[in-house]
């Protein structure tokens, strides 16, 4: 494939390229102004952006028809558009030969530019190869692909035909892919050959066929070319995308989508054992992603952004691809890791290739931060604006050393909160407005047409500042979930029944004194680890299929760099004598077969019993205040039905730790 080097010739810096949205810009003051009007005329606020900034193939009739209380949402009905006829065709008829994405590659110093014009050409390559295969509207392609330029047209080419992507990060393991691929009664699966992270390869096909052995929806496997590995390949089953593509026309005329087809499904995890898969529809999404991109990263035209999550994650959908070219922007897409070869990947990268903004997850911050200012200082990073981060809690160090070190005072830090669920950012600072001068480890403001609130446990609104409480959100916005597919009573009981009228988060938020909002962690048995979302009941059943496991207990400790790690609890059968550090080795791997090697306990401990109280609730708050070596603080243990198990514990835990 041939990629022009459009940004080496210098041609994408020049100033002749206009913005492609005619909308008034926003002073400082102006945020004041838009976000009130945002909450008092949802109708008009919501509808004027939708017909400014979009391209429809039929206008909408109705802006808003949308329920808290019955978790009901529909957005801009009546109106036909199509995602990558916004993403590609609207700049390719202004401005085919502007830059689309650099593909960091794995390789240091190594990258691929693609203009618009041969996103376009590719992205309809890949669409009609889908037509002919047989995909149809509505149909969902699982793509178990790592970050790549045909990775980007393959979720574009779904949207272009009206297929439902389903990416699933390249990282979960067989088992984790073929519950997502039944899940969906996926028939197509999109992979490539081999991955390449760190300088190692990735059997991504073997994993594929490992998971479609056990999936009698699939009926073909298309594999993208990384490294021309010699790859098993079943006939009738497996085809090489490149082949089928080579007879395939560039165009191929968008399909006209209603505002409410669903988009993209992504799979995360929640308080119970099953990952959910969490549904977006076609405008709302397009809209609200667009918009925060930017206003949230004060993007301009000709800014280079850099998104370094995987698009396997809903940051990678909204900001490294989506966000960034509904915008007419150009986004790097980042295949490698920030310490490969050298903790400073991300700040030659940000030199070589003149990044403007960058946005990533405090765990690598905090990885980074350890090895030292010189792997920073050795780069040029004049050209960073905006520095921004996504995930979990980012802590004040790690804070102080973007703005200071990495910013060098000169950037604004924008610590973004959001979910896989809200399709959006939902509170982060915005650097054109008055929230410029972002207070350490505070994600800030609410985001246009966002309100939250703050309840008791039992649902009571806690009014006032300096207060703390579980976060929820009032009112309707675009990008909020449709539902989860497949179960939309789980959707209901899940974010809309606990407190109802409002979509809850299930996390816990402080507004200090000034308003501003901090994030203070789940408040549910979801742990976050390097950013990334598990479900304790998720790990434990992992652990349950090994037949010596009685019963485990899996919390959350705060862990120095992962933010948080996992700490399993684990009881034997009766009668069981084999060695206990085999018996954890075993269940390490395990867990990385189940779900994938990010989800392996970093600490497992085998126990006689669990503290449950005499219903046979497990008391996990103690198990949690050991895991953190807070035993000092473990509380009243006297309505255990065993007391002494804790004693137990704690000895052993001492002894381990
Ligand atoms: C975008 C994304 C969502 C959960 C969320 C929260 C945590 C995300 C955060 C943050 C503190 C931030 N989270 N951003 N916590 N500060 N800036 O990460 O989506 O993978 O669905 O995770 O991540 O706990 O509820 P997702």
């Amino acid at each position: 494939m041939a990629f022009c080097s459009a940004l080496l010739n210098g041609r994408f810096c020049s100033s002749r390229l206009s913005p492609l949205i005619s909308e008034r810009s926003l002073a400082t003051s102006h945020h004041a102004a838009w976000y009130k009007e945002s909450l008092e005329h949802p109708e008009e606020f919501w509808g004027r952006l939708a017909r400014e900034r979009l391209r429809w193939m039929k206008p909408f009739t109705n802006v808003m028809d949308c329920s808290l209380k019955d978790g009901h949402f529909r957005w801009f009905e009546g109106g036909k558009l199509n995602m990558s006829d916004n993403c590609l065709d609207r700049i390719v008829e202004k401005d085919p030969d502007r830059l689309a994405l650099i593909w960091e590659k794995d390789e240091p110093g190594q990258q691929e530019y693609i203009t618009y014009q041969e996103l376009k050409n590719l992205t309809c390559r890949v669409a009609n190869t889908l037509k002919s295969q047989g995909v149809k509207k509505g149909d969902v392609v699982a793509i178990y692909m790592p970050v790549s330029l045909e990775a980007a047209a393959v979720m574009l080419a779904c949207t272009r035909i009206g297929a439902v992507h389903s990416v699933v990060f390249a990282g979960f393991s067989p088992t984790a892919l073929k519950n997502r691929i039944l899940d969906a009664s996926a028939e197509t699966v999109i992979t490539t050959d081999e991955g390449v992270r760190g300088g190692k390869t990735i059997p991504l096909k073997q994993t594929v066929d490992a998971a479609v052995s056990d999936c009698p929806c699939v009926k073909r496997v298309l594999v993208a070319t990384r490294t021309g590995a010699d790859v098993a390949m079943k006939d009738g089953r497996d085809y090489k995308l490149d082949e089928l593509m080579k007879g395939e026309s560039p165009e191929c005329p968008p399909e006209p989508m209603d505002s409410e087809d669903p988009l993209f499904m992504l799979y995360t995890s929640g308080s119970t054992g099953k990952p959910k898969g969490i549904l977006h529809a076609h405008a709302g999404y397009m809209l609200y992603s667009g918009l925060t991109q930017q206003y949230v990263f004060d993007y301009k035209v000709g800014d280079i952004f850099a998104c370094v999550a995987d698009i396997g994650w809903i940051t990678g959908h909204s900001h490294a691809l989506y966000g960034p070219l509904i915008n007419g922007g150009t986004s790097v897409l980042f295949e490698s890791l920030p310490i490969y070869p050298d903790p400073g990947r991300y700040w030659e990268m940000v030199q070589r290739l003149k990044v403007t903004q960058i946005y990533l997850a405090p765990t690598s911050l905090r990885l980074l931060l350890k090895a030292g200012d010189s792997y920073v200082k050795k780069y040029d990073r004049s050209t960073l604006r905006t520095l921004g981060c996504v995930g979990e809690p980012l802590n004040d160090e790690a804070w102080r050393w973007y703005h200071k070190v990495v910013g060098e005072e000169r950037c604004t830090v924008v610590d973004t909160w959001w979910q896989t669920e809200t399709g959006g950012i939902m509170i982060a600072p915005r650097p054109s407005s008055s929230d410029s001068t972002p207070k350490a480890g505070y994600p800030m403001s609410p985001f246009f047409g966002i309100d939250p609130v703050l309840l008791d446990n039992n649902g009571k609104e806690i009014t006032g500042n300096d207060v703390s409480g579980n976060l929820c959100i009032r009112n309707p916005w675009p990008s909020i979930a449709r539902t989860i597919y497949g179960d939309h009573e789980k959707f209901l009981n899940t974010y809309f029944t606990n407190y109802p009228g409002y979509y809850f988060t299930g996390d816990g938020a402080y507004r200090d004194k000034d308003g501003h909002y901090k994030i203070t962690g789940r408040i549910d048995d979801v742990i976050n680890v390097k950013g990334h979302r598990i479900g304790t009941a998720e790990i434990e059943s992992a652990l349950d299929h090994d037949s010596r496991v009685a019963e485990s207990a899996v919390v959350g400790y705060p862990h120095e760099i992962f933010g948080e790690g996992i700490y399993a609890y684990v009881i034997l059968k009766d009668g069981v004598t084999d060695n206990e550090d085999d018996i954890k080795k075993d269940l390490v791997q395990l867990v990385k077969s189940q779900i994938g090697s990010f989800a392996a306990p970093q600490f497992i401990l085998i126990t006689p019993g669990l503290p449950k109280t005499r219903s046979g609730k497990i008391m996990r708050r103690i198990l949690r205040k050991i895991s953190a070596n807070e035993t000092e603080e473990l509380g009243d243990i006297t309505t255990l039905a065993d007391p002494s198990v804790v004693e137990t514990i704690l000895t052993k835990h001492d002894s381990t730790t």
